[in-house]
C-alpha cells in the first residue's frame, strides 16, 4: 500500500471536519426537542432504506465529549456542525428550549478547549414539523421564523462561533424535498419546489441580516454545486445541459452572487422569476455580500436531453425539465454510485471564479466519499480508497488555488459514519467508523492520514512564513 503525497496548500489554509445534527445526534425526543420533518419522514414506512431513522444515529447528543476528543486527536482547525432548529425551538417559533440551548453551549465551549473553532450551520434539513404543518418552505412565514431562530442562535453563541452557515444544500431542501420527494417532507405535488427555493433564499437573506446586526464573525451559505457535462455537441443535449446547470447551480448562485434570477431558458424557469412568492426588494435581500461561499462537492454529472414538459409549472424534477442523467462510466464509483473525478472540482471552482466577479472567498464545506468500510481483524479500518479520494480532491483544490481561486479551507464530509438520509446507515462517509450496535468509534486509516496531512501542512507553512 502506498500513501498518497500531501497536496501543497497555501499558508493559512484551514482544515476541518463536518457533520449535521439529524445525521449524528440521536436523542430525537429527549430534553424537550420537538419533531422535525425528518422524524416524520423516516418514521413513514418505505421512505428510508430498511426503515432507518435518526432516533439514535451516532448518539452524539450523549457522546459529544468523546467526539470532541476525536477532533482534538485529528488536529482539525474547525468543526462544522448544525444546530437542530427543533432542539432550540421545539415548535419552530415561540419559547426556546433551555436544555437544547445548553447542549450547544457545552459543545461550543468544549471545542475551543480542544483547539477547534466552531462553525455552525443553522439549517441542515431538519425543519420543525410544526412549521411544515403550516406550509413549510412553500410559505414565506417559514423564512420569517428562520430569521427569528437565527437571531436567537447568534445572540446565544455569537461570541464563540467563528463561522456561520445559514443553509446547507438548499437544492435538496427545495427540489429533493418538494419535487422529487426523496427527502423530507417527501412532497411531489404542487408548485412547492419553486416557492420553496425562493423562500429558502429569502430565509438566507433575512438570517444574514440578523447575523450581521449581532456582529457575527464570518457569514456564508453552503451550496451543493455540481460540475455538469454533456456527452455530445447536439443542440438538444447542449440545451439540456444549460437547463441542468440552472436547476442544480444557478437557481442559487445567480441571486446570491449576481443579484439576478437565472436566465429564462426554453421557458423552463419562468416560474422562478415570476412566481407570486417574489416580493419587491427580495433580490437585494438575497444578494447581500457574504464573507464566504461554502461549496459542497462530491462528483460531476453527465446529462442528455429527454422528452419533457417545459410548460409544466407543477413539478421541477430534472425529468420535468427534459434532463436525463447518464450512468457514469470509465471511472471508479463510490458506494453511492458516484464517479470519482477530482479535476471536476478544479473545473467547478474555476468556473465560479470566472462567472462571478463578486465571488467571495470559498470554503469547501463538504467533500468525501462513501466506501464499504469494516473493522478488520487487526482492529483497524483500511480505507485506502477514501484516503486516495481526499488526497486527489485536495490536490484539485490546490490546482484551483494556483489558478487564482481564493479557497480558504476544506471540511471533510464527514467526521463520523452517520445517517445518510433516505439511504439510511448503508453509506459510510466517516473518517471515524461507527458500529451502530455498540456505537463504538474506530478512527479509520484516513483519519490518521488526515491528521498527518494537517501536521505536515503546518510544519511546511510555518517554516516558509518564518
Ligand atoms: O450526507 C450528506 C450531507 O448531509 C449533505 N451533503 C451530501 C452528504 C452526502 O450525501
Amino acid at each position: 500500500m502506498t500513501t498518497p503525497d500531501f497536496p501543497e496548500l497555501p499558508a493559512g489554509f484551514r482544515f476541518g471536519a463536518a457533520t449535521a445534527a439529524y445525521q449524528i445526534e440521536g436523542a430525537h425526543d429527549q430534553d424537550g426537542r420537538g419533531p422535525s420533518i425528518w422524524d416524520t419522514f423516516s418514521h413513514t414506512p418505505g421512505r428510508t432504506l430498511d426503515g432507518a431513522t435518526g432516533d439514535t444515529a451516532c448518539d452524539h447528543y450523549h457522546r459529544h465529549p468523546q467526539d470532541v476528543a476525536l477532533m482534538r486527536g485529528l488536529g482539525v482547525d474547525s468543526y462544522r456542525f448544525s444546530i437542530a432548529w427543533p432542539r432550540l425551538l421545539p415548535r419552530g417559533t415561540g419559547p426556546a428550549n433551555p436544555k437544547g440551548l445548553d447542549f450547544y453551549d457545552r459543545l461550543i465551549d468544549d471545542l475551543p478547549a480542544a483547539g477547534v473553532a466552531p462553525a455552525v450551520t443553522l439549517y441542515h434539513w431538519d425543519l420543525p414539523q410544526t412549521l411544515e404543518d403550516r406550509g413549510g418552505w412553500r410559505v414565506r412565514e417559514t423564512a420569517e421564523a428562520f430569521a427569528q431562530y437565527a437571531a436567537l442562535a447568534v445572540e446565544r453563541y455569537g461570541d464563540r462561533v467563528e463561522r456561520w452557515i445559514t443553509l446547507n444544500g438548499p437544492y435538496c431542501s427545495a427540489f429533493a424535498g418538494y419535487a422529487e420527494g426523496r427527502h423530507a417532507p417527501g412532497a411531489q405535488k404542487g408548485r412547492g419546489a419553486l416557492a420553496a427555493a425562493h423562500h429558502l433564499l429569502v430565509a438566507h437573506g433575512l438570517a444574514v441580516r440578523e447575523l450581521r446586526a449581532a456582529g457575527a464573525r464570518e457569514v456564508g451559505i453552503a451550496l451543493n454545486l455540481d460540475r455538469i457535462h454533456t456527452a455530445s455537441a447536439l443542440p438538444g443535449d447542449r440545451a439540456a445541459l444549460r437547463r441542468a446547470e440552472v436547476l442544480h447551480n444557478e437557481v442559487w448562485t445567480e441571486p446570491l452572487l449576481a443579484g439576478r434570477y437565472p436566465a429564462h431558458e426554453a421557458g423552463t424557469w419562468a416560474g422562478l422569476a415570476d412566481g407570486p412568492w417574489r416580493l419587491p426588494g427580495d433580490l437585494e435581500l438575497i444578494g447581500a455580500p457574504l464573507d464566504f461561499l461554502g461549496v459542497n462537492f462530491y462528483r460531476p454529472i453527465t446529462v442528455a436531453a429527454a422528452p419533457h414538459r417545459t410548460d409544466d409549472l407543477e413539478l421541477r424534477t430534472a425529468t420535468d425539465i427534459g434532463v436525463r442523467e447518464l450512468d457514469p462510466y470509465g471511472t471508479r464509483l463510490t458506494t453511492m454510485g458516484w464517479p470519482v473525478v477530482p479535476e471536476a472540482l478544479t473545473e467547478l471552482l474555476r468556473a465560479l471564479h470566472a462567472r462571478y466577479p463578486r465571488l467571495p472567498p470559498v470554503w469547501i464545506t463538504e467533500n468525501g466519499s462513501a466506501e464499504a468500510d469494516a473493522v478488520g481483524p487487526d482492529g483497524r479500518v483500511h480505507d485506502t480508497a477514501r484516503t486516495d479520494y481526499l488526497a486527489d480532491h485536495l490536490a484539485a483544490v490546490a490546482e484551483a488555488v494556483s489558478a487564482g481561486v481564493d479557497v480558504r479551507g476544506y471540511y471533510v464530509w464527514s467526521l463520523l459514519d452517520n445517517f445518510e438520509w433516505a439511504r439510511g446507515y448503508g453509506q459510510r462517509f466517516g473518517l471515524v467508523h461507527v458500529d451502530y450496535d455498540t456505537l463504538t468509534r474506530t478512527p479509520k486509516d484516513s483519519y490518521h492520514w488526515f491528521r498527518a496531512l494537517i501536521t505536515a501542512h503546518r510544519a511546511r507553512t510555518e517554516e516558509t512564513t518564518r
